[in-house]
């Protein structure tokens, strides 16, 4: 089999595998620099524990320990991705010059000039993150803490990164998602469910009183349903950030991170609810088992489902914020990038090959056996021709041909890391 017969056979159902290529080119995806050192950042201890409920376990060697050496490994990591790759950085990750180090409420552009640079000549847009959690000024609680102090701090931290976000879209022409995600919450049974969402409320409110350009900078705000260490309560919950989201829908956006809901609940599902409601959401892709365990995403169904709705959606115009977010120390951490990255792509390709015209025919016609096999057929067409053909269109390896590198680099790189 080549190309060209399964360019034939995806004919044969009414499919167009060069427009799907061609589309596919287009479509940004957001790679999370945090992969590439284990979600420490440059502006607080490394060797003090990740905090806000999150983890990453294994000790795999060659982490990155400092701007340049992510920077490099990043570099890497995108000579192997095929498609429009957009940055996303937390805040954690300002880069100090001369070692004038500043605390986060105080955090400006120039700190992340370095990244702008990266970005320009990479031809990339960038996406954004304050960063409330591994930080002494966490209480536990960030955005929806009771000291007045603790809040008022981290809320000047989330108004610094609007202004930053607004530099790094007018800096790069892209617009900027901007995702707000705090932790907050607690191990057990609490004693005032209300009183940290209505601060936390009134903190986001404080925050996007920040003047930005609404076309230019996306305020997101995602939920979560619990994390290590605040199993029984979590502020922002799926129903305070939806609800966030649904009254602020002039100034944000809502962000949902597949990882963030109760288990046999699917975000494939919700988005198309979502949609039907915000002209515009985010997504976090990622994989949990069994909790929100931020595996490296697979070419698994609900990757391929997420995939789908996206497309069906009419998603890949905009409407969708792709950005993918897992962290796995226990592997390669640029064969994660790269396999996790790679796996979003092949399901957004293999969405843009599914014969959907028919598939929607066969439902408006309550014909749900020729949806059922139209469905599973399309499974076994030769798929991973186009895929190919997609990677060589965009320059970069195919299977089989890019762990090799990975494992040079690590030989020649990472294991010069202690
Ligand atoms: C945590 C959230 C959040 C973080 C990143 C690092 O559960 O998913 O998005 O993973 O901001
Ligand atoms: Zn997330």
């Amino acid at each position: 089999m080549n190309y060209a017969e399964a360019k034939e056979k995806y004919a044969a159902i009414g499919v167009d595998t060069d427009r799907a290529i061609e589309l596919l080119k287009g479509v940004s995806v957001s790679l999370h620099c945090w992969q590439g050192d284990d979600v420490r950042g440059f502006d607080t201890d490394p060797s003090k524990p990740l905090t806000g409920g999150i983890q990453t376990t294994g000790n795999y060697p060659g982490r990155a320990r400092n701007p340049q050496e992510l920077m490099q490994d990043l570099d890497f990591a995108l000579s192997l991705l095929p498609g429009k790759k957009k940055m996303n950085l937390h805040a954690c990750y300002a880069i100090f010059e001369d070692g004038k180090w500043e605390d986060r409420d105080k955090l400006r552009p120039e700190h992340f000039k370095k990244w702008v640079e990266f970005c320009k000549a990479r031809g990339m847009g960038c996406d954004f993150n304050p960063t409330f959690f591994s930080h002494p000024k966490c209480d536990p609680l960030t955005l929806s803490s009771p000291c007045e102090e603790t809040r008022n701090f981290w809320i000047e931290h989330g108004k610094a990164c609007i202004r930053i976000s607004q530099y790094l879209a007018e800096e790069l022409g892209e617009e900027c998602v901007m995702n707000i995600w705090t932790g907050d919450g607690f191990k057990d049974i609490p004693g005032d469910r209300l009183g940290p969402r209505a601060r936390y409320r009134d903190s986001i409110d404080r925050i996007l009183e920040e003047p930005y350009d609404f076309g230019k900078v996306k305020p997101c705000v995602e939920s979560k349903v619990f994390g290590i260490g605040v199993e029984a309560y979590t502020a922002g919950s799926a129903e305070f950030s939806l609800l966030y989201a649904a009254k602020n829908a002039d100034r944000c956006i809502p962000l949902m991170d597949n990882g963030h809901y109760h288990p046999t609940e699917v975000v494939s599902d919700k988005i198309s609810a979502l949609l039907a409601f915000f002209p515009e959401i985010a997504l976090h892709v990622t994989r949990p088992i069994r909790w929100d365990s931020d595996h490296v995403v697979l070419f698994d169904d609900e990757t391929r489902e997420i995939a789908s709705e996206i497309v069906r959606c009419g998603g890949l115009e905009g409407r969708v914020k792709i950005a993918l977010d897992y962290f796995d120390a226990s592997i390669n951490r640029i064969a994660a990038w790269v396999v996790g990255y790679r796996n979003l792509q092949k399901a957004l390709l293999f969405a843009l090959l599914s014969p959907d015209a028919a598939l929607k025919k066969a439902q408006d016609e309550g014909d749900f056996t020729r949806l059922m096999v139209l469905r599973e057929e399309a499974k076994t067409l030769p798929f991973g021709e186009v895929w190919n053909e997609y990677c060589a269109a965009c320059d970069v390896p195919g299977d089989g041909q890019w762990l090799e590198q990975v494992r040079e680099y690590e030989e020649k790189e990472l294991k010069k890391r202690g």
